[in-house]
C-alpha cells in the first residue's frame, strides 16, 4: 500500500523529472514568498587570492563608503555578469564595481562607474526565475594578473562535478557583517531532479534555467552578499548565485545556468564587445 506521503513524492518526481526533462516547468507566480530565505554569503570555505579567481568583481553601493551588495563576473572589459535580483530596483550612477582585490577596504575611491544595469526581463522576484543580468561598465578595464575574464560554459554541467564558489558574502546565516576577504567553498553539481523534489515540498519550483549546487558533507554553501557572484567549473562559468532557503541548511544553493542563458548573455553583451 502507499501512503499519502509516498504517493505525494511521487507525484513531485514526475512533475520534477517532466518538467526538467522538457524543459515546461514555467514561472508559476502564485507561489507563496513567505518563507525565510536568506541572502547568500559563503558558508565553510576558505580565505582566498583574488589571483586565483581573477574574474570575481564586487558590486558596490557608492555611498560615503563602497558597500558590498553583490558579487559578479568579468565577462568582457565592459561588461559583468551578475543576478537580476542584484539590479532590479537599481540605477546605474548608484553603482560601483571593484575589480583586483582580495579584501574589500572600505573606500569611495575604488572601483569603476556603472553605465546601464540590464537584467532578464523574465526575471521574477516570487520565483526566482531568470536571475541574470549585466552591469556595463563606463569604461573598459585593463587586464592584470588580478582582473581577468571568465569564459562561459555552453554546455549543461555533469552531476557530481566539483564546482567552486567564491564572494565576500557572510559566512554564516546570522553574521552581521560581510567577509572582509574573498571566500572559496567547493561545491557539486545536484542532480536538477533531486533538487526540484526537495524544494518541491517548500513550494517551490526548481527550473530548466536554474542549477544546483551542494557538498555532500554539509556545512558548505553561497550565503548572502555572495548574489551574482561566480559557480565555476573546470575554469569556465556555469552558475550565478541566486537563492535558496538558508544557506548549509539542507537545501542545495540555487545558481541561474550559465549554460541555459548563454545566448541570452551573448545578445546582451555584444553591444557592448
Ligand atoms: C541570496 O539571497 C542567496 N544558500 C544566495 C545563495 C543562497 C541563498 C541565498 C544559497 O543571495
Amino acid at each position: 500500500m502507499t501512503s499519502a506521503f509516498q504517493f505525494r513524492l511521487l507525484m513531485l518526481a514526475s512533475f520534477c523529472w517532466l518538467g526538467i526533462q522538457a524543459g515546461v516547468i514555467t514561472v508559476n507566480s502564485d507561489i507563496p514568498n513567505n518563507l525565510e530565505q536568506q541572502e547568500g554569503r559563503i558558508v565553510g570555505g576558505q580565505q582566498t587570492d583574488i589571483a586565483n579567481h581573477p574574474y570575481q568583481v564586487s558590486i558596490g553601493l557608492d555611498s560615503a563608503v563602497l558597500i558590498h551588495i553583490c558579487g559578479g563576473s568579468i565577462y568582457a572589459p565592459r561588461v559583468v555578469i551578475t543576478a537580476a535580483h542584484c539590479l532590479k530596483g537599481r540605477y546605474a550612477y548608484t553603482l560601483r564595481v571593484v575589480t583586483g582585490l582580495t579584501t574589500l577596504a572600505d573606500s569611495a575611491e575604488q572601483g569603476v562607474a556603472v553605465q546601464k544595469l540590464i537584467y532578464h526581463s523574465g526575471y521574477v522576484k516570487k520565483t526566482h526565475a531568470n536571475d541574470v543580468g549585466l552591469v556595463i561598465l563606463k569604461e573598459a578595464l585593463t587586464y592584470s594578473a588580478n582582473v581577468q575574464p571568465i569564459v562561459l560554459a555552453r554546455t549543461a554541467t555533469v552531476v557530481g562535478a566539483h564546482a567552486v564558489a567564491t564572494g565576500w558574502g557572510k559566512s554564516d546565516e546570522n553574521a552581521q557583517k560581510m567577509s572582509e576577504v574573498l571566500q572559496a567553498v567547493e561545491l557539486q553539481i545536484v542532480d536538477s531532479l533531486e533538487c526540484c523534489v526537495q524544494y518541491a515540498t517548500k513550494q517551490y519550483v526548481i527550473t530548466e534555467e536554474m542549477l544546483c549546487a551542494a557538498a555532500e558533507e554539509g556545512g558548505k554553501d553561497t550565503c548572502q552578499g555572495d548574489s551574482g557572484g561566480p559557480l565555476v567549473v573546470d575554469g569556465t562559468l556555469v552558475g550565478i548565485v541566486s537563492w535558496g532557503i538558508g544557506c548549509a541548511q539542507h537545501y542545495p544553493g540555487v545558481y541561474a545556468s550559465v549554460p541555459y542563458h548563454f545566448e541570452w548573455i551573448e545578445q546582451q553583451a555584444a553591444v557592448y564587445m
